[in-house]
């Protein structure tokens, strides 16, 4: 890893990339430190989870049907209340809210639009084990600027996004983002309050050594998947099997563990409704940014058929199977997935 730049705030980080680009306005960096504040709040209330009666479920059920804890409904309104104001972004979308989130009308538009998990991993927040935030940053193409009419700009192919990453709220706070050129990861010294530079140009081992996945699903797979999950268990010293299993069920600190050791992640389709196979993890909000990092850092993210990032979204909410993670691994599973390879 070249380790030039460690220890520089995530704001000179920022502000050498908008130079590196004869076109940028500054609109976009002002976008990214709004985010950054957002997390620090985020950060600050998840490291005090336990503490105070925020913990805990409000019982309300969000648009995917799943109980809402309180602090997936103070994340989802600190980013919102956040990034509003701005000037820069014409709509959001969030996994906590059915529609288009609107600007309000005393706040002027701007052109992009943010797409975000607030709080992903939320069944983990009573037991202390890591949770984060995702996001997806899209140029919007159309000249449109009521709510209404920007869902074909908000349903954007994932290759689209003009930048991702995510903030992870585990032993330390990590932000890992990318503009399409490379992937760097930044921690949160609390004693400042800065993000500085400590994870420099990430790239994912084109193969790795970790499986990870609910594997309490087992009965739900088809034959092809119950082959690859079988195949990463088998002995066989020329490839490194078996593999060993890390699952910790929040996709961003099991991301970010195989972001840097190498391995794949997987979020199969399951048979739960035989009438609907699908998978868990929604397109927008959580594989599209995931699958934007790790192609910026040389590994690989699919449904099990192809590119996450070349899937042409038709809902904000859309769930898909998630294979992501070292090139190598991923396309292992694809070549399962399609019959084409039996254990
Ligand atoms: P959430 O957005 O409601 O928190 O759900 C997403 C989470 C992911 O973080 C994780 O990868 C997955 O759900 C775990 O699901 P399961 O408990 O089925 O293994
Ligand atoms: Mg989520």
């Amino acid at each position: 890893m070249d380790k030039k730049g460690v220890g520089i705030t995530i704001t000179q980080h920022l502000l050498m990339e908008e130079r590196q680009n004869p076109e940028a306005t500054g609109a976009f960096t002002y976008l990214l430190n709004e985010l950054i504040v957002a997390a620090k709040v985020i950060s600050w209330e998840v490291n005090k989870a336990g503490l105070g009666d925020i913990l805990g479920s409000t019982g309300e059920i969000n648009v995917q049907q799943e109980r809402v804890q309180k602090l997936d409904v103070f994340s989802n309104r600190v980013i919102i209340e956040r990034m509003q104001h701005i000037g820069q972004l014409c709509c959001m979308g969030s996994e906590e809210v059915a529609e288009l989130i609107d600007i309000p009308s005393q706040y002027p538009k701007g052109n992009y639009i943010l797409l975000f998990d607030p709080l992903d991993g939320s069944s983990n927040i009573d037991v202390n084990v890591s949770i984060g935030t995702i996001f997806g940053i899209y140029r919007k193409v159309s000249d449109e600027t009521d709510v209404d009419f920007l869902l074909t700009d908000a349903l954007q192919p994932g290759i689209k996004q003009v930048a991702a990453g995510y903030f992870i709220y585990g032993s330390s706070t990590i932000m890992v983002y990318t503009t399409g050129n490379g992937v760097n990861g930044f921690t949160l010294y609390p004693s400042v309050g800065e993000f500085l530079l400590s994870h420099e140009n990430i790239r994912i081992p084109e193969k790795g050594k970790i499986y990870s996945l609910n594997e309490g699903n087992y009965q739900y797979w088809d034959e092809d998947t119950k082959a690859l999950v079988d195949y990463f268990k088998q002995k066989d010293k020329t490839t490194g099997r078996p593999y060993t299993s890390r699952y910790v069920g929040s996709l961003v600190a099991d991301f970010h563990r195989n972001l840097l050791k190498g391995g794949i992640f997987m979020y199969p389709a399951d048979l739960k409704d035989p009438k609907k196979p699908t998978g868990k993890l929604r397109l927008m909000v959580e594989a599209n940014p995931l699958a934007m990092v790790v192609r910026e850092a040389g590994g690989y993210a699919s449904d099990g058929k192809g590119p996450i990032l070349e899937i042409q979204p038709t809902d904000l909410h859309q769930r898909v199977p998630l294979y992501i993670g070292s090139k190598e691994d991923v396309e292992t599973a694809e070549a399962f997935l399609s019959g084409e390879r039996r254990v």
